[in-house]
């Protein structure tokens, strides 16, 4: 396959001035990622680090779940592998000494809370239980037993009026106990991260293949010999998937990525798992690189159904055969103007022909996504729109061919499987109602933004967080501060403080637990990955001697007890947590072999997710095609926030280089040029449009906020679109969801950039 001419030229756009612009790194990855290593294994600190690396758990960072239960670090097909970067960062981060013993009793709220995201991570591991009442300005040290007692009073609440939110780095047995305390108080109000993240992949892939999940496993991604990329900064946040894109690339296949901003280690990557041929000179990813308006992915992928239905290039008795639907979402496509799919999405004719061409001429291709396509308030139908595609050119159910979401905490699909989601699986319902011997609610709870909604409207007493950071993950910052203000009783169980403690406080009580990490538990739990893997991690310790931290299973078999006694589930008993995998092993469809697990250390592959068959998990077994309507993508002005000059941007809001989440590591993002966490990243086109200059320093709106002092900087991104850092830039927005998943908009957010 050729390497494409640059589409960005053929779209009409300046490519030289956008390479000029581009004040970053020339490849993704390299050296830098060397030079961390070396700094953070060869120092005199470097020893606890290493003894980490060896242990045999999951990674903390992302879902791509490499693990070590194999020994040394493994991916699933067994392959010895090494850690990146991320991983490493995490570690690096939990192993911090803990908080100062006198820390919160020498800074009152009001100093906490002008801490930074990064400041706030940088205070330590939290190492006691604290809690801040109403009328106080400090955080205190409280006993366990004290903490328990106030739990247990504050769950006993009317059910539909207690919640709880999670973030996917627990284990799956801390996230099984949660759900099922939850269930037995008769409440479904399980929010999760996944509302804000996935959700809309689980909805679409469950409305067609009637499996939520990736189709493909790791090993079948290596048999591909094309991959579409599309919404996904793999180099930042998945950076082992580079690896695989950069061998799809030697065995002669193709890479075409599909986002709004030339991400440059999506054009070329220097990888340290192939440290002569890549590491330095770099190696080429996308043979083809799209950049459309934000917002437009699905008329683009509709733009390229209707490439091949004009060439004939469908797979009809594929369709045929494998899926109902099809005939419909066919004659949408062809009826679908060109004119109307190119004003839509923004890139030529030529270029989706092009893109089409590329699909059509592999026989094996995998498409993956990431927040681009779910942070829309189309997030379902752009995933309904992609795995259409995939249908529509036989690439589900075979080998080397699928839909993959690449997912996002390194746990939180496992979330998804244990039943942590506002509604249940009636499979899992009735299996679940079987081991506890009475019947569970069926009506939905609340979801992370419904949750919020109804906090801010006062109908929420009690809510557990375990992990996370709520406050900060949300759009509208001072929405999210007011509605955890009208909440009785809050409590954040955590590894490390985050702003959320500091901004998120309860009316009455806020409580902060200390817990161990994945690697620090003194038992055993597991994890799934994106690609439905279960890992083992085996027991650990902390390097905090002295510190009062629980296991997250304790603690909620701990709160369980106080809260339901000891019947219908014996707890207690449950603080070993080979029973909870007992339990997951009745109850969770596709996790039998979990049951064994203690015993045989097998990891498995979850059963009935992979589809190398296209016999699909629908009553009929067919895959369910959806149609999906074209974004209707508003026109923005100044009126919209009242005013009547400036330059309106659509603003994508997402990770740098050096962050996970909500959580800060470093401020700068040298790939992408930005020096520092207050920057906008800006095309050349855009900037001299809006009578600006590189490096000046600008008032961003929103409709919700302002940040003010906000330095411009000239980046390879589509004019028109905009990029700056969450959390910060959660301020601006009023929060847009998706209708089918409820997951925000964070990819398309109306500013008005001024002087
Ligand atoms: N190091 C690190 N790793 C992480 C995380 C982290 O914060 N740090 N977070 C974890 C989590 S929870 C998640 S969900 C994942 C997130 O992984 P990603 O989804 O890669 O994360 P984002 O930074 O949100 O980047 C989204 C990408 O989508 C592009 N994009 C924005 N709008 C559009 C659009 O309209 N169309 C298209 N096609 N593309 C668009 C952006 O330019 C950007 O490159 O990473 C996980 N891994
Ligand atoms: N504007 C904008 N907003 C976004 C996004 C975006 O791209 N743009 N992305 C969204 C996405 S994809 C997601 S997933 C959410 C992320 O939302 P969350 O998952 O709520 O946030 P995190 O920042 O990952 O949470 C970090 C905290 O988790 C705690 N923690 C870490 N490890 C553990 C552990 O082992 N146990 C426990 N109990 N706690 C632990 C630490 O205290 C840490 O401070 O944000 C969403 N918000
Ligand atoms: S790619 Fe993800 S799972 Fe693999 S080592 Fe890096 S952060 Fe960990
Ligand atoms: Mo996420």
């Amino acid at each position: 396959m050729e390497d494409a001419r640059s589409p960005i030229e053929s779209a009409g756009e300046p490519a030289a001035a956008q390479r000029e612009a581009h004040t970053g790194k020339d490849i993704g990855g390299g050296l830098p990622l060397i030079e961390y290593w070396a700094k953070n294994t060869l120092s005199a600190k470097g020893l606890p680090v290493w003894k980490t690396l060896f242990h045999k758990s999951a990674c903390l960072s992302c879902a791509w779940g490499t693990g070590g239960q194999k020994g040394g670090f493994t991916n699933e097909e067994g392959e010895k592998v090494q850690r990146c970067m991320k991983s490493m960062e995490a570690i690096i981060a939990e192993l911090q000494p803990p908080v100062e013993p006198h820390f919160f009793e020498k800074h009152s709220i009001t100093e906490l809370q002008k801490l930074s995201s990064m400041e706030a991570d940088r205070l330590g591991r939290l190492s006691f239980p604290a809690i801040l009442t109403e009328g106080s300005s400090y955080y205190k040290r409280i006993t366990w037993e004290a903490a328990y007692s106030l739990m247990a009073e504050a769950f006993r609440q009317p059910p539909e009026r207690v919640a709880s939110y999670s973030s996917g780095r627990s284990s799956n047995e801390a996230a099984f106990l949660l759900q099922l305390m939850m269930r037995l108080l008769g409440s479904n109000n399980l929010a999760d991260c996944s509302d804000l993240c996935h959700r809309p992949s689980t909805t679409g892939l469950s409305a067609t293949f009637g499996s939520g999940t990736s189709t493909v496993s790791l090993e079948s991604l290596k048999q591909s010999d094309c991959v579409v990329l599309v919404g996904s900064n793999a180099p930042a946040n998945h950076p082992r998937l580079m690896n695989e894109l950069i061998k799809v690339r030697d065995r002669g296949g193709s890479i075409l990525v599909i986002n709004p901003i030339r991400e440059v280690g999506l054009v070329k990557y220097g990888s340290p798992a192939f440290p002569v041929k890549s590491l330095v000179p770099g190696s080429d990813i996308a043979n083809l690189f799209l950049q459309p308006i934000p917002g437009s992915d699905l008329a683009l992928f509709i733009g390229i159904q209707k490439s091949l239905i004009e060439r004939d290039l469908i797979d009809r008795d594929f369709l045929q055969a494998n899926t109902e639907g099809w005939e419909a979402v066919v004659e949408q496509a062809q009826q679908t103007a060109w004119e109307t799919i190119i004003k839509v999405c923004g890139i030529p004719k030529a270029d989706i022909e092009a893109a089409a061409m590329l699909i059509s001429q592999a026989k094996r291709v995998v498409f993956a996504w990431a927040m681009g396509i779910t942070h829309q308030a189309n997030g379902t139908d752009n995933v309904c729109g992609i795995a259409n595609t995939a249908l529509m050119t036989g690439n589900v159910g075979k080998m080397g061919a699928g839909v993959m979401p690449i997912r996002g905490h390194s746990n939180v699909q496992g979330f998804g499987s244990m039943g942590v989601k506002n509604d249940i699986k009636p499979a899992l319902r009735e299996a679940l109602e079987k081991v506890v011997g009475q019947p569970l609610v069926r009506e939905p709870g609340y979801h992370a933004r419904s949750l919020i909604e109804a906090a801010e409207e006062g109908n929420v007493d009690t809510l557990l967080c375990l992990g996370g950071n709520l406050y900060a993950a949300n759009p509208d910052l001072t929405q999210a501060k007011r509605a955890l203000g009208n909440i009785e009783t809050v409590v954040y169980v955590a590894t490390k403080p985050n702003v959320g403690h500091f901004h998120g406080l309860g009316k009455k009580n806020t409580l902060i637990l200390p817990v161990f990490n994945r690697f620090e538990n003194p038992h055993k739990t597991t994890v799934e990955s994106g690609n439905n893997f279960v890992r083992l991690n085996d027991e650990g310790k902390s390097h905090l001697a002295d510190a009062d931290l629980v296991p997250e299973v304790q603690l909620l078999t701990e709160l369980a007890y106080r809260v339901h006694g000891n019947s219908p589930i014996d707890w207690r008993k449950l603080q070993d947590t080979r029973y909870v995998r007992q339990l997951i092993a009745k109850t969770v469809s596709g996790y039998e072999k979990i049951g064994e697990i203690d015993e045989t250390k097998a990891e498995f592959t979850i059963a009935g997710r992979i589809f190398t068959h296209p016999a699909f998990k629908t009553a009929s077994g067919k895959a369910k095609m959806q149609l999906t309507p074209l974004p209707e993508l508003t026109v923005l002005t100044p009126g919209l926030f009242g005013q009547e000059t400036g330059l309106v941007l659509s603003l994508i809001t997402a990770r740098s280089y050096r962050q996970h989440n909500t959580v800060v590591y470093k401020t700068d993002d040298k790939y992408r040029g930005m020096p520092h966490r207050e920057c906008i990243l800006m095309s050349p086109e855009d900037i001299k449009k809006g009578g600006l200059l590189n490096h000046q320093r600008v008032t961003v709106q929103g409709e919700a906020g302002r940040l003010e002092n906000i330095e411009i900087i000239s980046g390879a991104i589509r004019p028109g679109a905009a990029l700056m850092f969450y959390p910060e830039a959660n301020v601006l927005m009023k929060a847009v969801s998706d209708p089918k998943s409820h997951t925000p908009a964070y990819k398309r957010v109306p500013v008005l950039v001024y002087s």
